[in-house]
């Protein structure tokens, strides 16, 4: 095992693996929302996965394919020769290695003694930033002395935009220019939504050098040849921008006014050089997150520390919380995994974090809701229904449902495996209502309620008021769809799906009665016309809606169906190493028909909707499904932490964290390939806010019931409520809330 978690700050792998490169490139990714870029080494290897992603310029390769994220042209990339001899960690000897990601001040860093197959030996280190605080600029800075004699150097870097998805080529090439015999530029735009990009770089030696300028097919770049004394050190700083025409700030400027704007931001910042831009960064990591929302735990503990900031990291950086017209893809901005698109993992699992902390950036991410109603409703007409319908995967606002068809291999017949989401899973449309609410709820943010939240939950309401379908018994269901458990899809009934459709019609009924009886009423006359507003229908239909509930045993049925399937022993996939293994034994259509969840489902019920079901309940359930649940979602660790923490099980509550932190964060050296996992990051802080300290906002007010982890001595957190900041202290002995003034939210610390 090559991770080390020995700083409480530093993310850090102290052997060079050449066949697991996907875990520290997508773990130790750098970005700032706008972009997020892997952590590749500056030389190639095989087996890497280059990445460099910008929020929200999707595009659609053709008309087989669903619209994704483009992978981007590589400004990283470097190639060295020493002596003669490529510089590679596949070749001669590598004498030491680390390579780690400062959290606090996002900085990237390489330190390798290497060894020729000469047997000369060179000291090199590889520093990388992306700005937080100039959200275009990526800064590098390699240092390499020789150390056992004299030696040429000779490099070659610029920009490569031979870069694809995974074979799919998103751009067409525009122009390529030195400016100033060194500034580089290279343009280019994507194929179908027609975005232009301009990347723009600069190169400097510390050392006298020969330069010679080339172009070829979809590259740009300078070589430089030099020569270098032993034990001296030479120095490069690499700084490089990316900006496009769909940047909100330069929307006004044509291709060429951008080019012009791009050359001369990258001057500015080249001015600054690696040290300014990092020192920058640095200040704004700290005004946003560590110094402004530090979770605090006293522990020897140090990965508990550790993963706990590197939630926060991942958190800051996936967020585009500059434009409220993008979203947080199910892998940040960290890989190409699940194509940049957005899914219920947002509200449910990471929108908690950016309401309590950031709340102008779950206020952004919300937006980006209201932006893509017109999808919405579209999705809704192309079923044949009424009000909106949110895409199972969204991306661009106007894209739609791009849920793709087909995914891996089926075991039974060997052909690919149908994509039902896109159809079936159509609690997404609660889940974003159940967003607006919470941030409502903690933010009390009428303006936007009036201005977006209202519409949506409105018209949402629409949508199951005409989706339910009356039964033989006279009440209404909701038939065919797939709940958060994806192991089951076609399932008429689902727990989930009907409680939250039932409680979105009575959302709506609650929020319609308020404007009634208040002076707001010029939302009504906002949306009149432009949406059905008819109370007495949501209020009938809520009533008419069947809502599994506790049978007489207390265990609520998943689905229609769930409760007389076939029970298999689940003791080998219970105890699996990897996620999935049960496909590698039974086809879809198999494990469709065993009692076997993926992920929590009515434990995520429970959670979300804790006043709904009594104590007994919650653990009647907790004791059928949790061992029936694979954690095959990344997003099933958390919610069953925080449930075990609820229930007094701080040894099982603890595990499940430390098992949710491991996803990416742990010794599985292939798990974060594709990107790490968003959902399950803002999962890592719930289990310590809503789990350890025991956080929920009830009505009018909060409960704080700790169950702290025996070896964690204190936690402090932050938390914006109601347009406040209150510090949280949660010790073995006690709570302690406090903020400058008064307290106007009362406490209760019963924990149901
Ligand atoms: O949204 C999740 C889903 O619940 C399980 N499969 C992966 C999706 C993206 O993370």
């Amino acid at each position: 095992m090559a991770m080390i978690y020995k700083d409480p700050w530093v993310l850090k792998e102290n052997k060079f693996d050449h066949l697991h490169l996907g875990k520290t490139e997508a773990i130790m990714s750098q970005g700032n929302g706008y972009m997020g870029l892997r952590a590749c080494a500056e030389e190639r290897y095989t087996g890497e996965c280059r990445g460099l992603f910008v929020s929200g310029t999707f595009n659609k390769f053709d008309e087989t394919e669903v619209t994704e994220l483009p992978n981007c042209a590589d400004m990283t990339e470097m190639e060295i020769f020493l002596n003669g001899k490529l510089f590679s960690l596949q070749k001669g000897n590598i004498k030491s290695y680390s390579k780690e990601l400062c959290l606090k001040s996002g900085e990237l860093k390489r330190s390798i003694v290497w060894c020729s197959d000469k047997g000369e030996r060179y000291n090199l280190s590889f520093l990388r930033i992306v700005s937080l605080k100039n959200l275009h600029t990526i800064a590098q800075k390699v240092t390499i002395t020789p150390l056992s004699g004299d030696t040429t150097l000779s490099l070659a870097c610029g920009i490569n935009a031979q870069i694809t998805n995974s074979g799919s080529q998103h751009f067409s090439e525009g122009a390529k220019r030195f400016y100033e015999k060194r500034y580089m530029q290279l343009v280019a735009t994507t194929t179908e939504s027609k975005i232009d990009f301009v990347f723009s770089t600069d190169t400097t030696l510390s050392v006298n050098s020969k330069k010679q300028i080339a172009m070829n097919r979809r590259r740009i770049f300078s070589k430089y040849d030099a020569y270098v004394a032993k034990g001296q050190t030479v120095t490069i700083e690499k700084i490089s921008t990316v900006h496009t025409t769909r940047d909100k700030q330069t929307e006004n400027l044509s291709l060429e006014q951008l080019q012009e704007f791009a050359l001369k931001n990258l001057k500015q910042q080249v001015t600054l050089g690696y040290a300014g831009i990092l020192q920058d960064s640095k200040t704004r990591w700290d005004e946003l997150v560590w110094q402004n929302i530090p979770i605090e735990i006293e522990t020897d503990n140090i990965k508990d520390i550790l993963a706990v900031r590197f939630a926060q990291y991942h958190l800051q950086i996936m967020a585009p919380a500059h434009d409220n017209r993008m979203n947080i893809g199910a892998k940040g901005l960290s890989g190409e995994g699940y194509k940049g698109h957005t899914f219920w993992d947002t509200e449910i699992f990471a929108l908690p974090y950016y309401i309590f902390s950031q709340p102008s950036t779950a206020l952004s991410l919300l937006q980006y809701r209201y932006l893509s109603l017109p999808g919405a409703r579209q999705k809704a007409a192309d079923g044949g229904y009424k009000g909106a319908q949110y895409p199972w995967e969204s991306a661009w606002l106007t894209d739609g449902e791009v849920t793709p068809l087909f995914g891996g291999a089926d075991i039974v017949t060997g052909l690919p495996t149908p994509i039902l989401t896109g159809q079936l899973e159509i609690h997404i449309t609660c889940d974003v209502v159940y967003g607006i609410w919470q941030y409502y709820k903690a933010s009390q943010d009428e303006s936007f309620m009036r201005e977006y939240g209202y519409e949506i939950v409105f018209d949402c309401a629409n949508f199951w008021a005409s989706r339910l379908q009356e039964g033989s018994d006279g009440l209404l269901h909701i038939n065919n769809v797939i709940g958060p458990d994806e192991y089951k899809d076609g399932i008429d009934d689902d727990a989930f799906t009907n409680h939250f459709a039932k409680w979105n019609l009575l959302l709506a009924v609650e929020y319609y009665n308020k404007l009634q009886g208040s002076d707001v009423s010029d939302v009504f006359e906002r949306l009149k016309g432009k949406i059905s507003l008819d109370c007495k229908l949501w209020e009938d239909k809520a009533s008419k809606t069947y809502v599994p509930m506790p049978n007489e045993r207390g265990i609520i049925p998943q689905n229609r169906t769930f409760l007389d399937l076939k029970q298999i022993d689940l003791t080998k996939y219970k105890n699996q190493t990897q996620v999935g293994t049960i496909y590698k034994d039974y086809n879809q259509h198999q494990i469709c028909n065993m009692q076997v969840c993926k992920q929590a489902d009515v434990l995520l019920l429970i959670l979300l909707m804790e006043n709904l079901f009594s104590p007994k309940a919650k653990q009647a359930n907790w004791n059928y499904y949790e061992p029936r649940t694979l954690h095959d979602s990344s997003l099933s660790l958390s919610t069953h932490s925080i449930l075990a923490s609820d229930m007094g099980q701080e040894d099982l509550a603890y595990e499940l964290f430390e098992r949710a932190c491991n996803i990416d964060m742990g010794e599985n050296m292939s798990s974060s390939n594709e990107g790490i996992h968003a959902g399950s990051i803002g999962g890592i802080w719930q289990c310590v806010v809503f789990g350890f300290a025991g956080f929920r906002v009830t009505e009018n007010t909060i409960r704080l019931a700790p169950k702290l982890p025996k070896h964690w001595r204190s936690l402090n957190f932050y938390l914006w409520l109601k347009g406040e900041k209150i510090k949280v202290t949660v010790t073995h002995k006690g709570v302690d809330v406090s903020k400058e003034g008064y307290i106007a939210i009362p406490l209760n610390s019963s924990p149901f």
